[in-house]
C-alpha cells in the first residue's frame, strides 16, 4: 500500500514536471501540419506547442505586432518574409544548430534567395500554386474544359453568386493580371488597369473573399467553383468525390512558404530545435504526404509514393511552372496592388 501511494506521488510529480516545461509558440497557416508531428516533437523534447493558425501574410503581421504573446516561430509567405527582414523582426539563423539544412533542395534555395538574399532568415517549408476548385455537382464540364481564370466572369454564374476568391491581394489582382497577360509582380498602369477591368467583370459573380471557410463551402454546396491553394483543394478533394480543382492555362502565383523565428521569439533554442526537426527527411514526408503541399525537401521527396510525386496538382510539370510567376516583394509599390483589391471588395 506504501508503495502504491508513493509510486502514485511520483507519476503525480513527474505529470506536474511535465506541465512546466518549456512553451513554443507557433503561428502557422491552417490545414498546414501533421498534428501528430506537433505531439512527437512535445514528446521529444518534454515540452508544450501551443499552436495558432491564420489565413493570411496580412492577418499574421498584424496579430505579430500587436499581439503581446510573441511567436517564436512564423511561417510567412516569401514577398511577406522580406518584409520581416526589412521591419527587424526576424531573426538572423544560425546554421550551426540547423544539422538537417543539407536536406534542402538546393534549386528552391535558390528561389528562395530571391526575397532572403543568402537563405539568412528563412527556411523553405512548402510552396505551391493557386487555382479553381469546384463542385461537379454544379459547374458543368464543359465550365471546367475552359480550363481559364476567365471561367470566374462566365454568365452562367450571373445574378447567381456561387464563387468565392481568396481573401488575398497578391492572389486576386495576380489572377487578373496573368489573365490580361502580364506578371503578377506588376504594377505599371497599363498592367493595373488591364487587371482592373477583368475584376469588374469577375467581381459580379463573386460572394466573397475568402481564405478559409470555403473549403467546407464548396463541398456542401454555399460556393460552387473556388480560387483556391494547391493543397488546400486536395486535402478536401480526399475526402469528396464531387470535387475538382484546376490549374488554369494563362499561368498561376506561384508561392514558397517559410519558417522564420521571430526576433523577440523567447525561446530561441526550441524554436531551432522544432525546425530542425521539421526538416528531418521522414518528419518532412510525413507532412508533405498529410498536407499535400510539394516540398522544398529534396531527401523527403525522394522518400514520397511515385503517386504523390506524379501528381501534377502538386507538382505541376515545367512547361506549367514557365507559366508561373513567384510573388515577389514589391516594397512600396504593393499599396497599388492592396487599393485595387480594396476597391473590388468595397465595391
Ligand atoms: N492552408 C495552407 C495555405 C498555404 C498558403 N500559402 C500562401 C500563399 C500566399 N499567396
Amino acid at each position: 500500500m506504501k508503495y502504491r501511494i508513493l509510486f502514485l506521488l511520483i507519476a503525480a510529480l513527474f505529470i506536474m514536471s511535465c506541465h512546466k516545461g518549456p512553451v513554443l509558440y507557433i503561428f502557422n497557416w491552417s490545414d498546414y501540419i501533421d498534428p501528430e508531428l506537433i505531439s512527437e516533437f512535445e514528446k521529444q523534447h518534454g515540452c508544450k506547442v501551443k499552436y495558432s493558425t491564420y489565413d493570411s501574410n496580412e492577418n499574421m503581421l498584424t496579430k505579430i505586432k500587436s499581439s503581446r504573446q510573441s511567436f517564436d516561430i512564423v511561417f510567412p509567405s516569401g514577398d511577406h518574409v522580406s518584409i520581416l527582414i526589412e521591419a527587424g523582426l526576424a531573426e538572423k539563423l544560425d546554421m550551426n544548430k540547423l544539422s538537417n539544412y543539407a536536406h534542402m533542395d538546393p534549386l528552391l534555395l535558390e528561389k528562395a534567395r530571391d526575397f532572403d538574399t543568402n537563405n539568412a532568415y528563412s527556411i523553405p517549408y512548402f510552396w505551391g500554386v493557386t487555382g479553381l476548385m469546384y463542385n461537379r455537382k454544379y459547374i458543368a464540364p464543359e465550365m471546367v474544359e475552359q480550363n481559364s481564370w476567365t471561367v470566374i466572369g462566365d454568365k452562367f454564374f450571373d445574378g447567381r453568386r456561387k464563387i468565392t476568391m481568396l481573401d488575398d491581394a497578391r492572389e486576386v489582382v495576380g489572377a487578373a493580371l496573368i489573365t490580361a497577360g502580364y506578371s503578377v509582380n506588376d504594377t505599371s498602369p497599363e498592367a493595373l488597369e488591364a487587371a482592373k477591368k477583368i475584376l469588374d467583370v469577375w467581381d459580379v459573380n463573386i460572394t466573397q473573399f475568402d481564405s478559409e471557410s470555403y473549403k467546407n463551402e464548396v463541398a456542401d454546396g454555399t460556393t460552387w467553383l473556388a480560387q483556391a491553394y494547391n493543397g488546400d483543394a486536395l486535402q478536401q478533394m480526399s475526402e469528396n468525390q464531387d470535387l475538382g480543382f484546376f490549374l488554369p492555362k494563362e499561368g498561376s502565383n506561384l508561392w514558397m512558404d517559410n519558417m522564420v523565428i521571430l526576433k523577440s521569439s523567447q525561446n530561441k533554442d526550441l524554436a531551432y530545435e522544432f525546425i530542425n526537426f521539421m526538416m528531418k527527411p521522414e518528419v518532412a514526408k510525413r507532412n508533405a504526404d498529410y498536407v499535400q503541399y510539394p516540398t522544398p525537401n529534396a531527401s523527403a521527396y525522394q522518400q514520397l509514393d511515385a503517386s504523390e510525386k506524379d501528381n501534377k496538382i502538386i507538382y505541376p510539370d515545367e512547361e506549367y511552372l514557365e507559366k508561373c510567376h513567384m510573388i515577389r516583394f514589391l516594397g512600396n509599390d504593393v499599396v497599388k496592388i492592396n487599393d485595387l483589391f480594396e476597391y473590388i471588395k468595397m465595391n
